[in-house]
């Protein structure tokens, strides 16, 4: 087996990567990156990724250069999960489907809402930040679609039969989805004075596996 080359930077949706492959027990390296003074990926992740947006998680295994966090869960767990534990398969249509609908939710629904607040943050011009309330203003009525996103996986974890997404074992969902609300609810994008208790649980179940834990070292991954 070809060893699989993660390009994992610090502070980043890399983890989900790094955590995912720790689940399948793969052995793995990992080029590390810490990012520059203004947040970004530094220029010797772009130039040795492979990946034209120069952005991580990005894995190499052989040949194949993979990007998009989801997308290399979708090829991991289709080429290394042969028992189905993180995607169900195809013969549990209902399951696998859930699945997949966090695979996507978590960059095309909740990443999507929650980072158009940080993105306004950091490009709203300090002129206008200066008045003290148009920034807050518009952070109000985009906190609206975050909120909605987070009521809808708070129902649906009250609604498992376990700690996870999909009963008690850890799947794929979990593994994107945890990155997403960590990261909205640690910079308060548009999750200030709200509070989803099921959300909160299940983000601490979820750095209690073995599989984050291992991840975390691994890696040294911080926020
Ligand atoms: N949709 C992509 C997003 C990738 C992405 O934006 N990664 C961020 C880290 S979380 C990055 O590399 N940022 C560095 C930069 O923009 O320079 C995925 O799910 O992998």
């Amino acid at each position: 087996m070809s060893p699989i080359t993660l390009w994992f930077l610090q502070a980043s949706r890399s983890i989900r990567t790094a955590w995912l492959l720790e689940e399948l027990n793969l052995p793995y390296t990992v080029k590390f990156f810490d990012r520059t003074p203004e947040g970004k990926a530094p220029q010797a992740l772009k130039e040795s990724a492979g990946n034209p947006l120069g952005k991580a998680p990005t894995i190499q295994d052989g040949d194949l250069t993979i990007y998009e966090s989801g997308a290399i869960t979708e090829y991991l767990c289709e080429k290394y999960d042969k028992e189905n534990r993180l995607i169900p398969s195809n013969a549990n249509e209902a399951a696998r489907i859930k699945v997949q609908q966090w695979i996507h939710a978590s960059e095309g629904t909740f990443a999507l809402h929650g980072i158009a607040l940080l993105y306004a943050r950091m490009t709203m011009p300090e002129a206008v930040k200066a008045d003290g309330k148009t920034l807050a203003e518009m952070e109000a009525k985009m906190a609206g679609n975050v909120q909605n996103d987070i009521d809808w996986l708070e129902a649906e974890l009250k609604a498992s039969t376990g700690r996870f997404l999909l009963g008690d074992e850890v799947t794929a969902a979990d593994v994107m989805m945890h990155f997403t609300l960590k990261f909205c609810l640690k910079r308060e994008l548009g999750t200030k004075g709200r509070s989803w208790p099921a959300v909160e649980k299940w983000v601490g179940d979820c750095e209690a596996t073995e599989g984050y834990k291992r991840a975390v070292e691994k890696t040294g991954h911080k926020f």
